[in-house]
């Protein structure tokens, strides 16, 4: 079994005391960063999605799971993301109102730090009025990021983006979406500036908002 194929394995046993340093083994022994978030932990993550899909587990397995790729994140952070500057301004990130997860949601967030943002991280289950009172407590933002992984939360997304788009600071921030049931024709829909499928994109679409 190689050093990925050995996380991918903790990870979806959720042996998150074992998962940090499988992680470094894997890195020790020349492991590109990105192949062991890509192969050994996200992919891992659907499986663990579909196993729940299909009633082989359940949901204390997901959580153990998610739990040990956040111990194997923590391993990698350093080597995935390069301290930042927060030259480019300040981003606001937020899972939105009824959903709790937030592996995705910090992934982008530590790609958008280093991608030369101030990552101001509000959590989960963030409502939309939290996240306009946010925008009032740092009014210098310049993009607000939500994440949404049901398709259940999908309108506590919309309601948000709707809110911000109708709010008098709207001319001052872009808005960007993202999260496994979100689609470039969703967020059109509802009037977002952006959507992205993965961390590492959605730190080049922050850059890219910014600059236009
Ligand atoms: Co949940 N869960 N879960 N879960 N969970 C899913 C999402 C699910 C697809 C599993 C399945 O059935 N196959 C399913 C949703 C089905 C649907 O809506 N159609 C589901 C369900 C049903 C549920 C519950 C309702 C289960 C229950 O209680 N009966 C419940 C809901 C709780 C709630 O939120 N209110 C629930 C709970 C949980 C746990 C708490 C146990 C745990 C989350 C722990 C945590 O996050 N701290 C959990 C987990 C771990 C998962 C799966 C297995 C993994 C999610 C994950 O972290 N993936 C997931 C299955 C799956 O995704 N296939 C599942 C890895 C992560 C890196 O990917 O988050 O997609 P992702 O992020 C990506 C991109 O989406 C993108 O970039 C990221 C990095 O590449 N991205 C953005 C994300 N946000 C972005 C924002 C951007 C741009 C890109 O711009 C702003």
């Amino acid at each position: 079994m190689s050093k990925i194929e050995e996380v991918a394995a903790l990870v979806e046993k959720g042996k998150a005391k074992l998962v940090g340093q499988a992680v470094q083994e894997a890195l020790d022994e020349g492991c590109d960063p990105m192949d062991i978030l890509n192969d050994g932990m996200i992919k891992t993550m659907s499986v663990v999605g579909d196993k729940f899909k299909n009633g082989e587990i359940f949901v204390p397995e997901m959580l153990v799971a998610a739990r040990a790729m956040k111990k194997g994140v923590e391993v990698l952070k350093p080597h995935l993301a390069s301290g930042s500057t927060g030259a480019l301004g300040k981003v606001l990130i937020a899972t939105v109102s009824g959903d709790l997860h937030d592996i995705g949601k910090n992934l982008v967030a530590m790609m958008i730090e280093s991608a030369g943002f101030e990552v101001v991280d509000l959590g989960v289950d963030v409502s939309t009025e939290k996240v306009i009172e946010a925008y009032r407590a740092n009014p210098d933002t310049r993009i607000i990021c939500l994440s949404a992984l049901l398709t259940t939360t999908m309108p506590a997304m919309k309601e948000t983006v709707t809110a911000l788009n109708e709010s008098d600071f709207r001319g001052s921030i872009k808005v960007m979406v993202g999260g496994a049931p979100i689609t470039q024709e969703f967020a059109d829909e509802i009037g977002a500036d952006g959507y992205s499928d993965d961390a590492a994109s959605a730190a080049a679409l922050a850059r890219k908002l910014v600059a236009a």
